[in-house]
């Protein structure tokens, strides 16, 4: 360590990812602790993720972060807990090759140059501070050679943004919301943490397409948003309580035997529970527009042909059809519909861009899962 030229650096890679059943309430803001579990899909890392770079040198004179090219404070108390939870946890390292050598009790001393890139607009509704958590926490820990598996990793990427607990995870992920007597007091949350239920290849028929809507960022933060909708909306207390954790049982189940029916309409339903909360919170929340609300309508026709309302609603009646694409909104205008194949996807993006043609504030990108092509 007396020499000053040394860097040793680590660059990851994080996919984004997308809530079938979401997670909106904290019951502790600190911690970053739920009022429900919650279920992910986690994208294929090829297409929207966070890329970081987390370098330590004994030249570096304090923590700096840069965020798509600029630099960000990194004094906010989430970075400071995920920084100061991975510290506590580091390691000896050694690189024979660049000759360096590290001891546990360096850490303290030394600091951390973080560069960190988004392939995808940020805080535009598209979980960019998911990936972005989730990469930083992993990336920071195998700099510092932290030995704690994946899970208790995921506890630490919580404390920066729930839902980047389940971006450590590929394929279907459920985010436990832990034992609410022991809170705070005595497990400081540490059983709130994410589990993968199936992995990327068991269920990979399955195409995500996101139309994005709007990529400017969102007038309400999650943050906020759900802050507010923890204090103000009756309908979110029952959401969590008598609604969520049935749904998380029969989304367990969906995953499990590939029941694209029963997947479809959970994720749709847990949707439009989601924005109806943010309507019954006060001041309420708009989080989609009138194009969303077009493509939720589109979503739910048999064969796509008209986008009318009465007929969507004729069709509806007439055939009791269940959605053949699964549609879930975020807290953003964008669209995220899940297609069973690729048949199906193939033939949803051609009347996407039928029905919604592209202009300079749309784009359309899809998503395989296990797709490394
Ligand atoms: C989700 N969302 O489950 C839900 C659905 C948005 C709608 O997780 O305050 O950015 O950092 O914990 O994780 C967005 O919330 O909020 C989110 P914080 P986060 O994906």
């Amino acid at each position: 360590l007396n020499k000053k030229d040394w860097i040793l650096m680590v660059t990851a890679q994080s996919p984004t990812n997308i809530a079938v059943i979401k997670y909106w309430g904290k019951r502790d803001e600190t911690l970053i602790l739920p009022i429900n579990d919650s279920i992910s899909v986690t994208l294929d890392p090829n297409h929207l993720c966070t890329t970081t770079t987390v370098a330590v040198s004994p030249s570096f004179d304090s923590d700096q972060m840069w965020l798509n090219g600029k630099e960000i404070s990194l004094s906010g108390s989430r970075y400071q807990s995920c920084l100061r939870e991975i510290r506590s946890r580091a390691n000896d390292v050694e690189d024979e090759e660049k000759g360096i050598f590290i001891k546990k009790e360096d850490w303290e001393n030394l600091h951390l140059h973080i560069a960190s890139f988004n392939n995808f607009p940020t805080a535009a509704g598209l979980a960019s501070s998911a990936a972005g958590f989730a990469c930083l926490v992993y990336s920071l820990a195998k700099l510092m050679n932290v030995k704690e598996e994946q899970g208790k990793l995921s506890a630490i990427a919580r404390q920066g943004s729930g839902s980047a607990c389940r971006s450590l995870f590929g394929g279907f992920v459920k985010w436990a919301m832990g034992n609410v007597r022991l809170i705070s007091k005595d497990t400081n949350g540490s059983d709130s943490i994410a589990v993968q239920l199936a992995n990327e290849m068991h269920w990979d028929d399955l195409v995500i397409i996101i139309a994005v809507v709007s990529s400017r960022q969102k007038e309400t933060s999650s943050t906020t948003g759900m802050r507010e909708s923890v204090e103000t909306s009756p309908l979110l207390h029952y959401r969590s309580k008598e609604v969520v954790p049935k749904r998380i049982l029969q989304m367990e189940e969906a995953i499990k035997t590939r029941d694209f029916t029963s997947f479809a309409s959970l994720a749709c339903a847990d949707s439009n529970q989601f924005h109806a909360v943010c309507l019954d919170t006060s001041p309420p929340i708009f989080y989609m527009n009138d194009t969303s609300h077009r493509q939720v309508l589109f979503s739910c026709l048999q064969d796509g042909s008209q986008l009318l309302i009465i007929n969507y609603m004729e069709k509806w009646n007439r055939f009791e059809a269940m959605p053949q694409v699964a549609y879930t909104f975020d807290a953003g205008p964008n669209a995220v519909l899940i297609a069973p194949n690729r048949k199906v996807a193939t033939l949803l993006i051609q009347r996407l861009l039928f029905y919604f043609p592209p202009s300079s504030d749309t784009e359309l990108s899809s998503f395989v899962l296990g797709d490394k092509s």
